[in-house]
């Protein structure tokens, strides 16, 4: 992606294990983070002018909205959850007034899980 481009790209997150494998109230719950600029980019020249250091990426669950440090995705199984809804993640390359190259973000993903077994205990 280029930054100040306006171009974002995507990736999905579905669940693959199947709704009736899994008691009803399941909750999976992922955190999206994206890392923010190394040390070294932040030090990193700016354009004449400029004084908004190095950024990496922004995510986002909508294009149309503002590109955050960090999003939330839940899944849900049972009646009125979204088990098999395909999730999308928007990541867009945050504008700075840094020159700083090519550059690989990192994007992590830390995932909780909450379920029950048969008798209703809670297990995360
Ligand atoms: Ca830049």
């Amino acid at each position: 992606m280029v930054e100040d481009s306006g171009d974002y790209d995507s990736y999905n997150i579905a669940m693959t294990l199947p709704e009736a494998d899994v008691p009803v109230g399941t909750k999976v719950t992922i955190t999206i983070v994206a890392a923010g600029a190394s040390t070294q980019d932040r030090d990193a020249a700016l354009k004449p002018g400029g004084d908004t250091k190095a950024r990496a990426v922004g995510v986002s669950l909508d294009p149309s909205q503002p590109f955050q440090d960090s999003v939330t995705v839940t899944f849900v199984a049972g009646p009125g959850g979204n088990w098999t809804t395909t999730q999308h993640v928007y990541v867009q390359a945050l504008s700075d007034d840094a020159l700083e190259g090519t550059k690989t973000a990192v994007i992590s993903h830390l995932v909780t899980v909450t379920s029950s077994d048969k008798i209703g205990r809670a297990h995360v």
